[in-house]
């Protein structure tokens, strides 16, 4: 089956070396030299390269930690600020080098950038005669700006790489004689630009990146963590096989072939789990075809789920393709093309777009997790210490200072749902192996205006919030009276409403009318949505992921069940509507 692809464009990923340690290094520049952890809870989230060449890993007991490394560093990182502060710094440094507004950020320590323009632009002015002293422009108005650089070769290492590689190097002649020229030439460029930005992302912001460089989020996200850290990697063609002739083989699918099916983004838990008891229960019964195997769920559960499957295996089972994808992967709860989807996935197929940044997020949660909660007055306490973090977060990311006259804030989106969520912790004995992590059950209720008041003390409008909302709603959530076992609290507000632009400096709508008016319609209804959501900063995964690429936040496809007031921006359930219409007609 032929699979298209769009390979015109010039993808780089960039994933920080070891972000949360390299956030306090660059605070304490001494740190450097020694093995450094950052401890949230009883566990190293991360550990710096010293740290790690002494034989510590990501997400180890700080316990086991101690014990390897007496000498070890350990910082707290349970406040998130600073993490998020150098993020966003991070982003604007690096997009301040991009031409396209396509810069993306994939959590905290991930960016994808667009830079085809860029490539292309400077393939366009590259002299044949003085390649190996090339000018690099960084931009088009001034030729001055920009870095020289060699362009006879790539930058950095390959895959495959130089010395192991059937295939020539990453050379220029290889790049004008290759089939595939123009993608070999642009990667090649490409190559140059991420060596300069990450050099100056380390001089001049004192943090290392590892790179990928290719022509796809997925196959630039893959390729990157083949050398790291502080490194990059350029997927070379030929990304087609050749039509004719053997031995001339797609670098995409040599490559994708090597991974566990596990690092393919947009495999997570579940399908990985479901494609490896598969594997297991074929190699047990022999080979097998789909036209005359039976596939019932039962067969997908069995079988050892514990060895570990590359992409090669599962693309080279017998009757492999689409349809027998969707008869392993398909159920309950799947997308429909979940077989066409993963069957792309497996040969290094990713269209989607980097998207072009947008500083207002989708979304803002706050969540702590906790060893033991079990009483009301523990929750009541701990939901008003997220409620303010929350309403702190609000005003940092949605308010602006309003330049003209009026109030001194302007909120530039207004969140119109108000989520909590819980994770309950699983009876002992349903403990498998590896239990879900994420069980967790919510309820929405709209967001009510009050909170948007910046004259109000955070803490005061934490508590009315608690008081007034987040209490009924953990009630209905847990509606007896003790017996619970919280491990998790997670305090969201969501539905995102830009506000308009024409509001910019007049402090938009009368917040007053929208309190009085929602205050006196919106009877506290809530709309109950269970289980499966996906961690922030989680892989992600098909399965959550219902309607598009590997890359989608599933938090936002909450339903709205009801319609957002186009004059006061309340939330009013379906069967309130006339009579909230008749309350707006009726005079003040
Ligand atoms: N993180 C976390 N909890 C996790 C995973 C990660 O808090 N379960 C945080 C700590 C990391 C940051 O996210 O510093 C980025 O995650 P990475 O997996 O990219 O790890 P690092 O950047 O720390 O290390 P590496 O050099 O391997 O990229
Ligand atoms: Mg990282
Ligand atoms: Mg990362």
């Amino acid at each position: 089956m032929a699979i298209p692809r769009k390979d015109h464009r010039v993808i780089l990923h960039f994933d920080y070396d070891c972000f949360y340690a390299s956030v306090f290094e660059a605070e304490q520049p001494a740190l450097k030299s020694l093995p450094l952890a950052v401890q949230q809870k009883q566990i190293v989230v991360t550990c710096n390269y010293e740290a790690r060449r002494r034989g510590l890993r990501k997400l180890q007991l700080v316990k086991e930690a101690k014990k390897i490394c007496p000498e070890l560093v350990i910082v707290l990182g349970e406040d998130l600020t600073r993490f998020r502060d150098a993020s966003k710094e991070l982003y604007a440094f690096i997009k301040s080098f991009v031409w396209s507004d396509r810069v993306e950020r994939l959590g905290f320590d991930e960016i994808f950038l667009d830079v085809t323009d860029m490539v292309e632009y400077n393939i366009g002015l590259l002299n044949k005669n003085t390649l190996h002293d090339s000018f690099f422009h960084l931009d088009r108005h001034d030729p001055t700006v920009g870095f020289v650089y060699n362009a006879t070769q790539c930058h950095g290492p390959t895959w495959p790489s130089a010395s192991t590689s059937a295939s020539a190097p990453c050379t220029l002649t290889t790049a004008l004689t290759s089939s595939s020229t123009s993608l070999h030439l642009r990667l090649l460029v490409a190559s140059h630009l991420a060596g300069y930005m990450r050099s100056q992302l380390e001089h001049q912001k004192g943090y290392t990146a590892t790179v990928g460089v290719s022509t796809s989020k997925l196959l630039a996200k893959l390729v990157g963590s083949v050398h790291k850290p502080n490194n990059q990697t350029t997927l070379l063609p030929p990304y087609e096989p050749a039509e004719h002739g053997l031995g001339s083989t797609s670098n995409i699918l040599r490559f994708m072939d090597g991974l566990e099916i596990r690092k393919v983004p947009g495999i997570g838990y579940k399908l990985a789990h479901k494609l490896r008891a598969y594997v297991g229960g074929a190699a047990a019964s022999g080979p097998t075809t789909l036209s005359d195997t039976e596939l019932g769920s039962d067969t997908a559960t069995a079988g050892d789920n514990s060895e570990e499957v590359t992409v090669k295996q599962i693309r080279l089972l017998p009757g492999m393709g689409p349809r027998l994808l969707n008869k392993i992967l398909g159920g309950a709860g799947a997308p429909k093309d979940i077989g066409v989807r993963v069957w792309g996935l497996l040969h290094g197929v990713d269209d989607s777009d980097v998207l072009a940044g947008r500083d207002i997020p989708t979304q803002i949660s706050i969540e702590d997790s906790y060893g033991k909660l079990t009483t009301l007055h523990e929750v009541k306490r701990e939901l008003t210490t997220l409620t303010a973090s929350l309403i702190r977060r609000m005003r940092t990311d949605l308010t602006e200072q309003n330049v003209d006259s009026g109030p001194r804030f302007r909120w530039r989106a207004h969140p119109k749902l108000l989520r909590l969520s819980t994770r309950p912790r699983p009876p002992p004995e349903a403990d498998g192996p590896r239990t879900r992590i994420w069980n967790r059950i919510s309820r929405s209720a709209a967001l009510p205006l009050y909170v948007f008041n910046i004259d109000e003390s955070i803490d005061a409008l934490a508590e009315k919030l608690v008081q007034e909302h987040l209490l009924s709603m953990f009630r209905k959530l847990h509606p007896e009276k003790f017996g619970w076992n919280l491990s998790l609290l997670n305090i969201a507000v969501t539905n995102m409403v830009e506000s308009a632009g024409e509001q910019r400096g007049s402090n938009g709508r009368d917040i007053g009318k929208m309190f009085r008016s929602q205050e006196r319609v919106l009877s506290e209804w809530t709309v109950n949505e269970s289980g499966n959501e996906p961690l922030a900063n989680a892989d992600t995964d098909l399965d959550n992921h219902p309607t598009g690429t590997p890359w989608e936040d599933g938090d936002d496809e909450e339903e709205i069940p009801g319609t957002i007031c186009q004059t006061c921006g309340a939330l009013i359930p379906t069967f309130a509507l006339v009579a909230h219409a008749q309350y707006h007609s009726a005079p003040d």
